[in-house]
């Protein structure tokens, strides 16, 4: 079986030679997909592997905008229609400046299993920009997601394609985007996740992938007979996912010591202080920076590697391949015991096996936040009924969904002998469900 994996990842490589991310993923999905598919050789019959690897569709759009000084700006846009297999597409859009079409593709193939790890009938796609939204005004992010709609909305609905927030990608520009997608349609439709509360968007989406995150690493350290009380925590980012995070690991107890932007991190030995975190990031949109000045006995570091103070549990909260194993190394010497992923594959494939290796619990990406999309589904759910759940109703599904996401991997990893390698078991449970789905609906 190793070798039709093999075969599978080098039909991915020769296809996507310049998209590292992307081949990432897929090396690590399949690899750990191997004795399912010696279990289920109907998949490999099939070409259920072939067939995910290759999104549905894919668009590539030009966004042109004008500038606060009278000038045109191009952006590159982009939306990958991955797979919908379970449902219409779902997932997010990223405007940051690296994006190009191997980050989208590493994220909506992320995004299959994710979506298929809530149980809800979601399929997965992703779209972005290599728009910075950093340093500009109101304004220009308005045009610009203006510009970017006016494409966009030719490809998505809310029974074919739903966008949502992602880096970059928060309640303002979503607000922009659907109002227009409602002036060229005329239609006021779940068309995205991620509204604002009080026209079409759910109570605790905001914090439902920082919520999730702590919900499903509470379950992972629970099984190991441990738990947040009293543990040190380290997360990296001081975004939407990281800032919600703090605050529920800090409700059970945790005492969060870090956090961090792309330029440098600050330390508080006291225990960060979230309100001020909140007025610098939500409100004032500044750098991480601004908390070692207003925060006495806090200290700001010069350089974005977080990883370098001691920790017993670890929350990459910010970006892409954030921990490599030289990371990895410095965190397992100094006792973190686990690794909670809010971002999206925060770690190389060679630090996952580092920790893995090394017993350190790791809640992999596409299940631990995995959060903030079933959230989405459930305000699709609310639009539909032309209704609007309470927080704690939201909350409390919220926290039912990565209880039996942590059951799930942790059940398939034991299933096929890997008991403790929950992103081996991510994957497989996650890809259970997409590929008998993909049986029961021929070729396609
Ligand atoms: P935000 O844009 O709100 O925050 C991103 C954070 O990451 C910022 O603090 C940013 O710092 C930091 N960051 C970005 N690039 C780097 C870098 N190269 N090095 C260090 N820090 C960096 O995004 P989110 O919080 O929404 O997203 C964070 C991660 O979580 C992403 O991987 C995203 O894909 C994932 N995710 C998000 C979900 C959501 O619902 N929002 C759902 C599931 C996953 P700076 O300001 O300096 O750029
Ligand atoms: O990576 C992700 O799961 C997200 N950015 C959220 C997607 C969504 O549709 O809410």
């Amino acid at each position: 079986m190793a070798k039709i994996v093999q075969q599978y990842i080098d039909i991915a490589k020769k296809r996507n030679a310049n998209e590292p991310e992307f081949l990432q993923t897929v090396e690590e999905v399949l690899t750990t997909l191997e004795p399912v598919l010696e279990a289920h050789p109907e998949f490999v019959e099939a070409g259920i592997i072939e067939r995910l690897i290759e999104p549905e569709r894919g668009f590539t759009f030009r966004v042109a905008w004008i500038d606060d000084n009278g000038k045109c700006q191009v952006n590159r846009g982009f939306r990958y229609q991955f797979n919908s297999a379970l449902g219409p597409y779902k997932g997010g859009c990223r405007f940051h400046p690296s994006v190009y079409q191997g980050i989208i593709k590493f994220l909506g193939f992320e995004q299959i299993f994710k979506n298929s790890l809530t149980g809800l009938p979601i399929g997965g796609g992703k779209g972005g920009a290599d728009f910075d939204p950093k340093g500009k005004s109101d304004n220009e992010v308005m045009r610009f997601c203006q510009s970017f709609m006016t494409e966009l909305q030719k490809y998505i609905g809310p029974d074919c394609d739903v966008p949502a927030g992602d880096m970059g990608v928060g309640g303002r520009e979503i607000g922009y985007m659907f109002g227009q997608y409602k002036r060229l349609t005329g239609q006021f439709q779940g068309v995205l996740t991620g509204k604002g509360v009080g026209w079409g968007g759910s109570l605790a989406r905001t914090e439902a992938t920082g919520f999730g995150l702590i919900y499903y690493t509470r379950e992972m350290l629970k099984a190991n007979g441990e738990s947040f009380e009293g543990k040190k925590v380290v997360i990296s980012g001081s975004g939407n996912v990281a800032i919600y995070a703090c605050q529920k690991a800090q409700e059970y107890g945790a005492k969060v010591i870090v956090m961090s932007d792309s330029n440098g991190y600050v330390i508080d030995e006291d225990g960060i202080k979230l309100d001020v975190v909140k007025q610098i990031k939500e409100v004032e949109r500044k750098r991480i920076k601004e908390y070692a000045e207003r925060v006495p006995g806090a200290k700001y570091v010069d350089t974005p590697n977080p990883w370098e103070v001691p920790c017993d549990i670890a929350l990459p909260c910010s970006t892409q391949n954030d921990i490599d194993t030289a990371k990895a190394e410095v965190l397992v010497k100094n006792g973190c015991i686990a690794v909670g992923e809010g971002a999206n594959m925060p770690c190389t494939n060679e630090a996952e096996a580092y920790f893995l290796e090394k017993g350190v619990w790791v809640g992999p990406a596409k299940a631990a936040n995995a959060g903030g999309v079933a959230v989405s589904q459930l305000e699709m759910a609310q639009n539909s009924q032309r209704e609007e759940w309470t927080f704690e109703e939201v909350d409390k599904k919220l926290d039912t969904i990565m209880t039996k996401i942590f059951k799930a991997c942790d059940d398939a990893a034991k299933e096929y002998g890997m008991e403790g390698n929950y992103l081996a078991g991510a994957n497989i449970a996650g890809f259970m469900k997409v590929a008998k789905a993909m049986m029961a609906q021929g070729v396609v």
